[in-house]
């Protein structure tokens, strides 16, 4: 048999049912398990999670821009953990400052959702008597010291925009991570 015919019948067997394999496969995992360098400037990264905090004093509104011109959203405190370990990094900080969260009953009045991700405000971290919806107009959660006599981060609805007494700092909080590895055989 002539040598060219014998290399066209290997290179087609290759391709036969059976002889062939994964040039390649993908694993996606959650978080970044192998600690691979990852620059996240200009967050911060508290317990797993990666935060902004943002120093303008602005309205609900204007500070839900400024997080998503970053890719991310205003906070979301789905377990007392993480609002206790934002809190503990603000009061670190020195920093008492009332800030923003996602939260807001704005689509029905009197159910508080985290906005950035749709679920149920659960945490037991309100000011007292809050929320109380004062003047029939705070629909937006921020977090701080609310009253002149608290001893402690809690939250509080207040009105989202239109006053000059609710402009507050923001916590945007980024997307959480995952890590595609590409398995290549060669
Ligand atoms: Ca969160
Ligand atoms: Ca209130």
């Amino acid at each position: 048999m002539p040598k060219t015919l014998v290399r066209l019948l290997l290179i087609v067997a290759c391709f036969a049912p059976g002889l062939t394999f994964d040039k390649y496969t993908t694993h996606i995992q959650n978080g970044n398990p192998n600690n691979l360098t990852v620059d996240m400037t200009p967050f911060v990264k508290i317990n797993g999670s990666y935060y902004v905090f943002g120093q303008s004093k602005v309205n609900w509104h204007l500070a839900y821009e400024d997080c998503r011109r970053l890719g991310s959203e205003l906070v979301a405190f789905e377990t007392s953990e993480e609002f206790d370990d934002i809190a503990a990094h603000l009061n670190a900080r020195g920093d008492r400052s009332e800030h923003w969260t996602s939260g807001n009953d704005l689509a029905r009045t009197g159910d508080y959702y985290w906005f950035s991700n749709v679920q149920l405000v659960t945490i037991k971290r309100w000011a007292p008597n809050q929320p109380d919806n004062s003047g029939g107009n705070e629909h937006c959660i921020h977090m701080g010291y609310i009253y002149g006599h608290s001893t402690e981060f809690q939250l509080n609805d207040r009105p989202c925009n239109g006053d000059p007494n609710s402009l507050f700092k923001y916590i945007c909080e980024a997307p959480k991570q995952e890590t595609i590895s590409i398995v290549v055989w060669k």
